[in-house]
């Protein structure tokens, strides 16, 4: 029934595997100024303190067992199934959809296990947490490796894929995201141009500005599966 699917994840898909959200009551940028820790300005300003804060998140992940959830999961069910032509692109950093068994994502704002030289742009898996003495290769002398984050101002990763994939997809879904940061908070409006069908899912109830057609409202865990089991079963999702 849906044959070119974009889904495009955020915060709220990891949140039931017990990592934070950014803007909700208790969220990560509750305790840190965004400026501080998701700008290039912050980064020169206090290197330690946005290294800090990322080593902090990269060893939560390991040390706490972090795992995927059901919502992971089933979307790497999904590209399994090969039934769809599925291009997922995340905004989380974290690894959880690796770990639920997803093989083709694209982390648009970067990833937490990874470091990224500053001067080539090569990126590097981080064997040890970020700091002076973490370096690239690639470079002489070799240069100290960022976080492979994506600040504030920055260009996200992979655009031009994402609006290829966009620009072609008959369905557009968007789970658990708030909508809040550029351009990924525009997808659905690409999507909605080229006639694409637009479903959210997210805890909160539907806003009224919204630009998507369907609003599917509760936990991740328990939404996306059910939504997979209708695309897979060839089932209409074009319902709220
Ligand atoms: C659940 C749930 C459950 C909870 N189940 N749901 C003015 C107008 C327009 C744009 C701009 C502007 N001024 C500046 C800009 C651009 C700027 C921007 O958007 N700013 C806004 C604040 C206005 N954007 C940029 O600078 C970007 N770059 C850019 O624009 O380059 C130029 C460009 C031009 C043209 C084309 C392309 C590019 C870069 C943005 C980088 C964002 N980086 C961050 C930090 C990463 C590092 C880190 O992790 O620390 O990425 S910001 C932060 O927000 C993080 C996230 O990926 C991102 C999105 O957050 P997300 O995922 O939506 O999380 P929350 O917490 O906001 O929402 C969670 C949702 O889940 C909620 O809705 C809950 O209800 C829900 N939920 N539990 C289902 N169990």
């Amino acid at each position: 029934m849906y044959q070119r699917i974009v889904i495009l994840t955020g915060a709220g898909i990891s949140a039931e595997s017990g990592v934070k959200t950014f803007r909700d009551e208790d969220g990560l940028w509750e305790s840190h100024p965004i400026e501080d820790v998701a700008t290039p300005e912050g980064y020169a300003a206090n290197p330690t303190l946005v290294e800090d804060f990322y080593n902090a998140r990269w060893q939560q992940l390991i040390n706490e067992g972090i795992s995927a959830n059901a919502a992971h999961v089933a979307l790497a069910t999904l590209e399994q199934s090969q039934q769809v032509e599925l291009f997922l692109v995340t905004q989380n950093i974290d690894n959880l959809h690796e770990k639920g068994g997803s093989r083709k994502l694209l982390h648009m704002h970067g990833e937490l296990s990874k470091g990224r030289c500053p001067r080539s742009q090569q990126t590097f898996m981080l064997t040890e947490a970020l700091g002076p003495d973490n370096v690239c290769t690639c470079c002489i002398p070799a240069q100290k490796l960022r976080p492979h984050v994506v600040w504030f101002g920055e260009m996200p990763i992979g655009m031009d894929k994402i609006h290829q994939a966009l620009s072609q997809c008959d369905v557009f879904i968007a789970i658990g995201t708030s909508g809040s940061v550029y351009p990924a908070a525009g997808f659905v409006d690409i999507a909605n141009q080229v006639g694409a069908l637009t479903v959210n899912v997210n805890l909160a109830p539907r806003d009224p500005h919204c630009q998507f057609q369907y609003h599917w409202q509760g936990k991740a865990s328990e939404r996306v599966p059910a939504l997979v089991n209708a695309i897979l079963a060839g089932q209409s999702i074009a319902h709220d």
